[in-house]
């Protein structure tokens, strides 16, 4: 099995002015590309290289300790931007329907409080991390934030959504000024297809 890069599903320019079109080329081109060599480079010629790597992530205690590291990084890396191109979008729904309206109301008591609660794992994160909506195992719904490139995977749940709150997702038109992208971001949460991510569970 070889892996490749899954292309953005719209133009680098989509998301503007929310997330500009610089941020959005070297983000996919130059990041998510980096974390998917690297990976590759470490699980060559080992007995987890044409596994999944959402099964990997799965299970990082069965990955070889001289690799682990690096699987958890470049394959979190890899997995966590798959997802991030997948739900943005240019001129999405404002907000949740079906399902995962409900399951975020069960939760959380409203959208808008998810929000809330989602925005502070986003500016509590200290450094580089992600924040995540997740759906545990029982499908509850949950937030919190991880650092780094650690996937929701290897705790057992299944991620929703997540905000890449890294300074490279950012920098270029937001600088220091993480609140605002975090704010913007909802713009351009595709909830169709967060929607439909957390259907097919
Ligand atoms: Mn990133």
């Amino acid at each position: 099995m070889s892996l490749n890069l899954p292309p953005l599903p719209y133009e680098p320019n989509a998301l503007e002015p929310w997330i500009d079109e610089a941020t959005m080329r070297i983000h996919h081109g130059k990041h998510h590309q980096a974390y998917l060599d690297n990976y590759v480079k470490a699980v060559a010629g080992t007995a987890i290289e044409g596994q999944p790597v959402e099964s990997v992530l799965a299970d990082l205690a069965a990955v070889p300790e001289s690799i682990r590291n690096a699987v958890r990084n470049h394959g979190g890396g890899f997995v966590n931007h798959n997802l991030f191109w997948q739900i943005m979008g240019p001129g999405t729904p404002s907000g949740p329907a079906g399902s995962l309206e409900q399951a975020i109301n069960t939760a959380f008591g409203s959208f808008d409080t998810m929000r809330e609660r989602f925005n502070a794992a986003a500016m509590g994160q200290f450094g580089s991390g992600w924040a995540w909506l997740v759906a545990q195992p029982d499908g509850k719904l949950t937030i919190y934030n991880l650092p780094n490139q650690d996937s929701p995977l290897s705790r057992g749940d299944r991620p929703i959504l997540g905000l890449d709150v890294w300074e490279h997702a950012y920098y270029l038109k937001y600088q220091n000024r993480r609140a605002e992208y975090v704010n913007n971001w909802w713009n351009v949460v595709n909830w169709k297809k967060a929607g439909e991510i957390y259907i097919a569970g």
